[in-house]
């Protein structure tokens, strides 16, 4: 009786009653029927059970809560160094006690040879037999717990984390030295550590509870979108589903040419900056001026930026006299090559995609320096340039400023570009086995244009049958005013993790997601920490709105809040975008 567990006291008379028939038929009923009353007990048990865990989870219908068969401790003497093509050693295994904000869990810590460490997180209670693995931005180089890694926890996945196979990151100078003629640890960065790091935190979840998870989940962010597009392209075993968020996708391009061309259209020929970021608020409020209601709804977010005919020219400043409400011929050029992104000398595009007409006030930081740092974009691509991008790499004397933008550049960087580009689009292997993929992107990202998702998307489509057939197993969602992963004019916070679980574990495709903002969120510049962000999450929502499958948009009803999600509805635009972008790298988007 004491195996009943959850069930409550009617349950139980229940269970006593059905006990005595049983013990009634072991005594004199047929071989047939004992059996059958057998399994119709269990199944009574596992319904009940499975009622109640219903109520309960956040993330509907669990499949089985497992508790730990092994102690914690116990991991550290176990030898996982047999693990095909991922020789695991274990260096750390130690329960963490619960805290307000945490539950208590087992934490391993460990590397993948040569050099991938990595954090498993194995909840000690009501373990849910899922499995999530988030990915880590920028270059990495340090282990990170996303709050997308502790919201899991606290719902009871097992999670895990690594450094994608190197010491050292951020975007600072010197940040991708670690790459420096590497090889193995360019290979490890570019596609192998998520690989890797799947194979060994699920043997050891396995080890910890003695049963494999039921079901492997991913989720990142800019390179951790990168990182989650790569496992759906070429590990498409090791995750049901998966979140690509921001994806830095075309990496190559985006590092060499992009970033490269955002960190200096921004310096006049002695290298000081042409254009204060002081002036950002002014773009910004001309172009929402003129771009804001296009979409049918004046609320400061536009719905797609790619129906704006904003040009700075409109602030021209009298007499090219510099002042703080206008723009100089100079400023306004640099606006311009912000805009119109990065091109060769014929006007070729470099990448598939450039800063969209309201994101202005997301350059700060990002293309347009503050506080005498150089920009994000700067700083990311002279890392790229310096460390990464080619077989053998230049004089330490070069540095970002010395590129070319020709094609014969471009050309250059396709080598390397097979390492860290997730541009395939042939996810046959991937829907084949059930998979499913939600990818999202901000309108305003100042880090990665949200166009060369699209133009991946649209790659997708072309190669797999059109946007119906990819929409049953990969739904796109474009997210207005949204700055790079977080923050932004428009709402950025969404909950990304049921939607797949459910469309994983349920069959349910997600068809409306909901995003809302803080009063903080409008404030952020698309860089603050994620961690800030997770402790402010409790700040009061200031909107709203539904977000739905690309290539839908939300709109108006007219009635109630514009605040208000519910007061939306899904519309199809008047035009369906034609998302192919004529650009160098075509060929970057032909199916492998
Ligand atoms: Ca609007």
């Amino acid at each position: 009786m004491r195996n009943i567990g959850n069930l409550d006291s009617k349950q139980s008379e229940g269970f006593v009653v059905r006990c005595r028939r049983l013990q009634s038929f072991f005594q004199d009923g047929s071989i047939i029927l004992r059996f059958l009353l057998i399994a119709l007990v269990f199944s009574v048990l596992l319904l009940s059970s499975k009622a109640r865990l219903f109520q309960t989870s956040a993330i509907a219908q669990v499949p089985m809560q497992s508790m730990p068969s092994n102690p914690c401790s116990a991991l550290g003497q176990r030898d996982f160094s047999a693990i095909s093509d991922a020789p695991t050693a274990i260096l750390s295994a130690q329960v963490v006690p619960a805290t307000p904000q945490i539950p208590e869990y087992c934490e391993v810590k460990g590397y993948v040879t040569p050099q991938i460490q990595f954090e498993v997180r194995l909840p000690s209670q009501n373990w849910n037999r899922r499995y999530l693995q988030v990915g880590c931005g920028g270059y990495c180089g340090s282990l990170r717990a996303t709050p997308e890694s502790i919201t899991a926890l606290n719902q009871n996945f097992a999670v895990a984390f690594d450094n994608t196979g190197h010491v050292g990151g951020g975007i600072g100078a010197g940040s991708a030295l670690w790459g420096l003629d590497q090889p193995q640890l360019r290979i490890d960065f570019g596609y192998r550590s998520e690989h890797v790091t799947a194979l060994a935190a699920k043997a050891i979840a396995t080890a910890f509870y003695g049963k494999s998870p039921s079901y492997a989940y991913f989720q990142g962010c800019s390179n951790g979108g990168r990182q989650a597009l790569m496992s759906a392209q070429r590990y498409p075993n090791d995750f049901n589903g998966i979140i690509a968020g921001a994806p830095a996708a075309i990496q190559a391009p985006l590092n060499g040419e992009y970033e490269t061309w955002n960190g200096r259209a921004n310096q006049d020929s002695q290298g000081n900056p042409i254009l204060p970021s002081d002036k950002l608020a002014l773009i910004h409020q001309a172009a929402i001026a003129d771009c804001d209601g296009k979409d049918g709804l004046s609320d400061g977010q536009i719905t797609d930026p790619r129906v704006c005919t904003f040009k700075p020219e409109s602030l021209r400043c009298s007499g090219n006299r510099d002042q703080a409400n206008c723009l100089t011929t100079a400023q306004i050029a640099v606006v311009n090559k912000l805009y119109g992104g990065a091109r060769d000398r014929q006007g070729r595009l470099l990448y598939p995609g450039s800063q969209t007409i309201g994101s202005e006030l997301a350059w700060a930081g990002s293309s347009i320096g503050t506080s005498g740092m150089p920009p994000f974009a700067a700083q990311i691509s002279n890392s790229y340039l310096k460390y990464l991008a080619f077989p053998k790499s230049p004089p330490a004397s070069f540095s970002y400023k010395d590129w070319q933008f020709t094609a014969e550049g471009f050309d250059r960087l396709r080598p390397l570009g097979k390492v860290y580009n997730a541009t395939n689009p042939n996810l046959k292997a991937f829907r084949d086995r059930g998979r499913k993929l939600i990818l999202y992107h901000g309108w305003a990202d100042p880090a990665i244009p949200p166009q060369g998702t699209l133009a991946y998307y649209q790659a997708v489509q072309d190669t797999m049958g059109g946007l119906a057939k990819v929409q049953q197993f990969a739904r796109l969602f474009m997210l207005p005013g949204v700055y790079h992963c977080q923050g932004g004019t428009g709402p950025s916070r969404v909950d990304w993790l049921t939607p797949i679980v459910a469309w994983v574990e349920q069959g349910t495709p997600p068809t409306k997601i909901i995003a809302s903002q803080t009063a903080a969120d409008s404030a952020s510049g698309g860089f603050s920490n994620p961690t800030e962000r997770a402790t402010s999450s409790n700040a009061t929502i200031v909107r709203t709105r539904p977000i739905f499958p690309y290539p839908m948009q939300a709109r108006y009803s007219g009635k109630g809040s514009i605040d208000d999600a519910t007061n939306f509805v899904a519309v199809m635009p008047s035009r369906i975008p034609n998302d192919r972008i004529n650009w160098i790298g075509n060929d970057l988007f032909q199916p492998q």
